[in-house]
């Protein structure tokens, strides 16, 4: 049946191509010549026959290009931006007969005049981006296009969620948020809209933001190898262009722009378990039960659809769940958090309290007659709440109270592309009216953007009723901006070798394009993964800030101890390093949530001066200071590493490599290679069985030497409050410095009013070759052990795994260890 739809989906989606070149027929008209411009603080106003261009330099890299074809522009809406202004940058308008120039501290915009053609250059004047000069912007009736001229060496990279290769160029995409199960590589457009990329030419680095939320298209030389394009069915020309030279510059303008991700609760980062479904009570506490008594830590199960009464949103089925509540609190002092999932359509029931509330206050969508769209989904005929329109969002999030106060913590946004079962196009019809924040326009509009603003009813809502904790949503459709609501997931992909492959370059491109909370369905969603295969997703799955395992109904259980004692073992490994990571990934999304730098982020975003781009394919960076390398085929006991510029230290082994070249790595099946940088110091903690079991006790710090010295940061708070927001946190700065008599390492004074329960730390010194004399805390000497023991200060020398290992109880004070060599 899934394929069925999908298939009807693609037929739909071939008409609306062949309408889209019936309209291509018509007339296509560019921007004439520039007949006059006035320049007003940092907005350059040009008139051009009927067309309006707006220019507005928003920093000294950002720059708004806004056309109106008919020189009347729209209500200036965003459902993306949430920054507007930044100090006054400083612009330099001159004009003359050719050209206007605009200029700031870090590039010009040349206009010229006959015809009106936009190009980009750097304080050098070499070119970043032009258009290309026989089309440049452009428009036909309703729709609008940017022609851009494509230089022979530049690659394009972001699109948010797009299947197949890292790298864009010579693809044509859409944007049109599809329900389409099982796509491959081929498949575009799938459930999300992020309509920003980067252009990198020559290690430099441009982005575009294309805040269009009608159906739009991105050809990158796939039509013509020397021009790209992109452009919409309806709406504006309106772009945002951003210039690097670097990509994580243009991506943390872009978070200004789009807004970051919140700071996710922390049990959101352990390991998840779903499956469509664990139908009934008893079924989710032998899963719950199943972890604990195999002691494989796991943070959160799920809840499919089966946990409702037919389907209806916010209810459950009282049959097979008589007692919600008492579940939920047993399984909460057990360590685990359930998330239920929840999807728009509200079954079409006079009988059911969400159908009569939603209608009463007048929450759904509507045709322009006044008749309510009505569509089929998994409860039957559903009414759809019209997300666009704040009471309706009101509405929805209020309705969340009975679920929170059963202990629900959770919350699964599924089918918000929205897709509808027995429509043609399979989504709301494009007539049907949206509030779309008081302008009343149709779902053409509104489509892009409504998994979106159901994601932040969803945020906005379960805050409102419990404000005392983050709230964890996970969503599959949303657009560009939707990482201040949620977090998501890549849809339902199946259980092959090629979809593990695959799904790293597509969490890349989501990464970059500012969702750092991202994750595949671990093991694959439709069909049933082999051992092997569901070790090494999840193997991978560490490193994805979403570590969640899910499969489809009418599969075999996918378990993690579900394929054998061996890899049950292997699996249970997996887990545990996860944990042992928490406080490393903590400090990832701690860092994405103040900075919009990904947890996961591609080789060239790190290193583009390296110029190779075949390494973004299938290894990346998590976080600053790993280097990931996974196994994504079978049968793989070693694989090929390449490493960037410095020093690099194989995670397992502790061996040290010259990077800057080529290696190969080996790679049992019982774990995942992965390096660390040199000069990183990686916390990490002792494995729980659930991040709720025990506070972090000893807190490690893995150091990593360098050649002099490096600096890292150490955030920790409650985990779970906004207190963080009110500088309840624990944060330092710490120091490692290297000579040939000592290694020392400087702890800051704390940060911030928070204060974690009583422990020690371990400090672990890499690489040590040799032992060491003696080793001092402030000045004062420590102890050498025979062994670490709980509790007690002091230091050894661990000869076989070269390390130093020094243990003392940690405190807000500055603090000074010295290793004497
Ligand atoms: O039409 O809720 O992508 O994760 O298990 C299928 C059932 C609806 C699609 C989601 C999938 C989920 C499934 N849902």
């Amino acid at each position: 049946m899934i394929r069925n739809r999908a298939i009807s989906f693609l037929i739909s989606l071939s008409l609306l191509t062949s309408t889209l070149s019936l309209l291509s027929r018509a007339q296509w008209q560019s921007a004439s010549n520039v007949e006059s411009f006035s320049h007003n603080k940092n907005q350059i106003s040009v008139q051009s026959g009927k067309a309006t261009l707006h220019v507005n330099i928003l920093a000294e890299d950002l720059i708004r290009v806004r056309l109106a074809t008919n020189g009347v522009f729209p209500p200036d809406m965003s459902w993306a931006v949430v920054k507007k202004e930044w100090q006054a940058p400083q612009v330099n308008v001159t004009d003359s007969q050719k050209e206007i120039i605009v200029a700031t501290n870090e590039l010009s915009l040349i206009i010229n005049k006959k015809p009106l053609r936009l190009k980009f250059v750097d304080k050098q004047n070499h070119i970043i981006n032009e258009d290309e000069p026989t089309k440049g912007m452009s428009w036909n009736e309703s729709e609008v296009r940017v022609w851009k001229k494509m230089p022979q060496d530049e690659y394009y990279y972001g699109f948010g969620e797009k299947a197949g290769r890292f790298n864009r160029r010579w693809t044509h995409m859409s944007m049109w948020n599809s329900d389409i199960p099982a796509y491959d590589a081929d498949t575009d457009p799938i459930y999300q809209t992020h309509p920003f990329f980067y252009g990198v030419n020559k290690g430099k680095a441009y982005g575009i933001f294309f805040d269009n939320t009608y159906w739009s298209s991105f050809d990158m030389g796939k039509e013509n190898r020397s021009q790209y394009s992109f452009g919409a069915e309806a709406g504006e020309i309106n772009y945002y262009f951003f210039y690097g030279p670097s990509p994580k510059k243009i991506l943390s303008r872009y978070t200004e722009l789009v807004g970051r991700m919140p700071l996710p609760p922390r049990w959101s980062l352990g390991y998840q378990q779903s499956r469509w479904s664990y139908p009934t009570e008893t079924r989710v506490r032998e899963i719950a039960k199943g972890f604990r008594d195999r002691t494989i830590p796991c943070d959160v199960i799920y809840l499919d659809i089966d946990y409702m009464d037919g389907y209806r949103i916010f209810t459950w089925n009282n049959k097979n769940f008589p007692n919600p509540k008492k579940m939920i609190d047993d399984l909460t002092k057990d360590g685990f958090k359930i998330a239920v999932i929840v999807d728009p359509g509200i079954k079409a029931d006079t009988a059911y309290h969400a159908f009569k509330s939603g209608n009463a206050q007048d929450v759904f969508l509507k045709y322009p007659d006044g008749k309510p769209f009505i569509g089929k989904v998994w409860p039957g005929e559903c009414a759809f709440p019209d997300f666009t329109k704040e009471s309706a969002r009101k509405w929805w999030g209020d309705n969340f109270s009975a679920l929170i106060e059963s202990g629900i913590r959770g919350w699964w946004n599924d089918m918000n592309e929205p897709s509808v079962f027995d429509v043609p196009t399979k989504t709301v019809d494009p007539d049907v009216l949206h509030d779309d924040n008081g302008l009343k326009t149709g779902h053409a509009k509104n489509h892009n953007i409504y998994g979106m603003q159901m994601t932040r009813a969803t945020y906005d809502g379960v805050k409102r009723l419990l404000p005392a904790e983050r709230p964890f949503v996970l969503t599959r459709a949303s657009y560009a901006g939707g990482h201040r609501y949620s977090s998501a997931w890549t849809g339902d992909n199946t259980s092959t070798w090629r979809d593990l492959e695959m799904s790293v370059p597509m969490l890349l491109n989501l990464s970059i394009s500012g969702q750092p909370f991202v994750g595949a369905d671990i093991g694959g969603f439709i069909g049933y993964p082999s051992g092997e295969l569901f070790a090494r997703w999840l193997q991978l799955g560490v490193f994805t800030p979403l570590m969640r395992a899910h499969s489809v109904i009418n599969e075999k259980n996918k378990e993690p101890w579900e394929f054998g004692d061996e890899f049950t073992n292997i699996n249970r490994e997996t887990i545990n390093l996860r944990y042992t990571l928490l406080p490393y990934i903590y400090n990832v999304m701690y860092q994405a949530s103040v900075t919009g730098m990904p947890a996961m982020r591609p080789m060239m975003f790190e290193y583009l001066e390296d110029g190779n781009f075949n390494w973004n394919q299938d290894q990346f960076m998590f976080g600053d200071d790993l280097l990931i390398t996974p196994v994504l085929t079978q049968a793989t006991t070693e694989r090929n590493v390449r490493l960037p510029e410095g020093d690099w230290y194989n995670y397992w082994t502790g061996q040290k490599y010259k990077g800057g070249n080529d290696i190969k790595v080996a790679a049992p099946l019982n774990r995942i290679p992965f390096f660390v940088r040199a000069g990183a110091i990686i916390p990490t903690q002792q494995v729980v069985q659930s991040t709720s079991q025990a506070p972090i006790d000893p807190l490690t710090l893995n150091v990593y030497p360098t050649e002099l010295q490096a600096t890292s940061t150490y955030y920790e708070d409650d985990g779970i409050s906004f207190e963080y927001e009110k500088g309840k946190y624990w944060k330092r700065t710490i120091g490692q410095w290297n000579s040939s008599q000592a290694i020392t390492l400087t702890l800051s004074k704390v940060e911030g009013s928070y204060t974690p329960p009583g422990r020690m730390l371990a400090v672990k010194f890499m690489n040590v070759s040799k032992e060491p004399k003696s080793a001092q805390m402030n000045g004062q000497k420590l102890e050498n052990l025979q062994r670490i023991e709980n509790k007690r200060e002091g230091w050894m020398f661990d000869a076989a795994s070269k390390q130093v290992i020094v243990t003392f109880k940690d405190q807000k004070s500055e603090l000074q260890l010295r290793v004497l060599r």
